[in-house]
């Protein structure tokens, strides 16, 4: 098997006084500390319980406890279950029962969250803190092909599929990246995505692989985060859409230092109205094409491309692929069809669930569902229309998990949903719905946050006769969004 030294040991060895973290809410980290403590929490997670292998949840805004949790976890070669804080009771649950879930980390604030989970044990990170570490062996070593997360995403038949990642795709993506973006001396990556996405997880991978000190916010803010850029020597910063359209409008006529040099735009579709808006203003923009399923970035615009390539999301990273087919053909440029990707920081599978693998991979590709086109120099376009996505600020909504949930309620016989245009969020989901009563829209919210994240709730609804369905009885999601226009 294929070994490397554990990266943040190798980290604290090569620059053990370099910040490792940075934060305007507590004092910088070096490489060295930042081992220490998350050996320390190592063998405090011993003490609670947690053995190499046990899958450990986390469930926390960022904060510095959450990523010497996450390193912590690691030297006991546990595996990090990573769970989206805006989730309701029931997908939290469903989540922590599918990825077999032993363990829950979390923060202060949360510790009664989990209070009716039951064969869970729960802990706050201040708890394990205070226990007395036992004197286990760390690993020192990291088996590339052995698991370090999991992390869920929704799917077109509503239910979330656990993406594994071993370190050899954490490995890899973070290599691909610098392959495309370089490695600069001064570089300072601010993460203010959420560290349970890959988005923001990829950046603790960086963060230790390169030796490049990371600029943590626990919420987005988008005061701190144009301060970090203007005046504490950002020079890199991954958001999605919404966020770089607030950060623009509050950036006002002043303009980014030269020492930034990268705004990494991902996560969704980019209108063209925001990357223009961006180009005004001077922000070295680049968009970048991917998904939990390929640990973060895999197709990304290089520098050199930026502004000449304005709306492609750039070609494949180095050591990835990726090919456009429609009907099992490869499709001449310019035409659209679905995109595949392959790579090393494509992940093997989802967690036990033979039918979607089965069905998401062709030998080593990944059929990503999205639809996009290649120009006549390779350049990679997103379509912005993937078959029954929404994207909304970044947090993906599948059609059919909010129709599972909305005939369940009383009263709804049949109910449909789709994305509508939002000019904060993108998109946000609005529902069609058979009535067999009179419905108090009010209570039918109330009922769908028992079940689904608030983002994935519609924030309209519309009482119609019928739903448009196919000679087989399928709904027909595109003559709802006709209907919106
Ligand atoms: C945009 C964010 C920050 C908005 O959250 P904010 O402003 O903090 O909201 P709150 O104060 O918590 O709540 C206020 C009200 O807004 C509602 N709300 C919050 N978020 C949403 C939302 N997304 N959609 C709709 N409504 C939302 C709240 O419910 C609340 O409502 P009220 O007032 O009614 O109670 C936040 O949404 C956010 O952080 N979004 C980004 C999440 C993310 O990380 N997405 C990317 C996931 N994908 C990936 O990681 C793969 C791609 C990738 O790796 C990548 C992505 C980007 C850049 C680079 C990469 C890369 O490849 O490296
Ligand atoms: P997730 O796994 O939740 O991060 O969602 C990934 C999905 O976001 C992709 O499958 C795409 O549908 C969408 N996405 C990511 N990047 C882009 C992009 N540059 N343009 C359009 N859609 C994107
Ligand atoms: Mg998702
Ligand atoms: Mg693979
Ligand atoms: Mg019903």
């Amino acid at each position: 098997k294929e070994t490397m030294p554990h990266w943040l040991d190798k980290q604290a060895d090569l620059a053990p006084d370099n910040n490792a973290i940075e934060s305007p809410l507590f004092d910088s980290i070096t490489f060295s500390v930042l081992r220490d403590r998350a050996q320390q929490f190592a063998k405090r997670l011993a003490s609670l319980g947690v053995k190499e292998g046990d899958h450990v949840a986390i469930y926390a805004p960022n904060s510095l406890e959450m990523v010497i949790a996450i390193h912590g976890l690691s030297y006991v070669g546990a595996v990090v279950v990573l769970l989206n804080t805006r989730l309701s009771k029931n997908e939290l649950a469903f989540q922590i029962r599918d990825a077999n879930v032993s363990y829950i980390l979390t923060d202060e604030d949360n510790i009664d969250h989990f209070k009716d989970e039951k064969n869970v044990q729960i802990a706050s990170f201040i708890t394990v803190e205070k226990l007395q570490g036992l004197a286990i062996t760390l690993k020192t070593e990291i088996y590339l092909d052995d698991v370090f997360t999991i992390m869920y995403t929704s799917g077109t038949t509503g239910k979330p599929k656990g993406v594994v990642h071993t370190y050899r795709n954490h490995w890899s993506s973070a290599i691909a990246s610098a392959l495309n973006l370089g490695i600069d001396r001064q570089d300072k990556w601010l993460a203010t995505l959420p560290l349970f996405h890959i988005g923001g997880f990829s950046l603790l991978m960086k963060n230790v692989i390169y030796g490049m000190p990371i600029y943590l916010l626990d919420k987005f803010d988008v005061t701190s985060i144009n301060q970090a850029i203007l005046r504490k020597g950002v020079t890199i910063v991954s958001v999605v859409s919404v966020m770089l359209d607030r950060l623009i409008e509050n950036l006002e006529n002043q303009t980014y230092p030269a020492i930034f040099r990268c705004m990494l735009l991902g996560g969704g579709p980019a209108s063209k109205h925001l990357l223009e808006k961006a180009k005004k203003h001077q922000i070295p923009v680049f968009q970048t094409y991917g998904m939990t399923e390929t640990s973060s970035q895999i197709v990304t615009l290089s520098p050199a491309d930026a502004f000449k390539k304005i709306g492609s999301a750039g070609k494949a990273l180095f050591s990835a692929q990726i090919k456009i087919l429609k009907d099992d053909q490869a499709t001449a440029p310019l035409e659209v069809g679905e995109i595949f990707v392959k790579g090393p920081m494509v992940t093997n599978g989802y967690y036990q669930n033979e039918e979607a693998n089965r069905t998401a991979f062709n030998q080593e590709w990944l059929a990503t569902g999205d639809l996009g086109y290649l120009d006549g120099q390779g350049f990679l376009y997103v379509m912005d229309r993937r078959k029954d996505l929404i994207v909304s600020g970044g947090e993906n909504i599948y059609p059919a998990e909010v129709e599972h949930v909305l005939v369940e309620i009383d009263g709804i016989k049949e109910a449909g949903v789709v994305g509508q245009k939002d000019a904060i969020w993108g998109k946000v989901p609005v529902a069609f719905l058979v009535a067999d009563r009179k419905l108090d829209f009010d209570i039918v919210k109330q009922q769908c946050s028992e079940s689904l994240a608030k983002y994935k709730i519609p924030k309209s609804f519309h009482i119609v006769e019928y739903l448009p369905r196919n000679a087989s009885n399928k709904l027909l999601r595109y003559q709802l969004e006709e209907m919106l226009e």
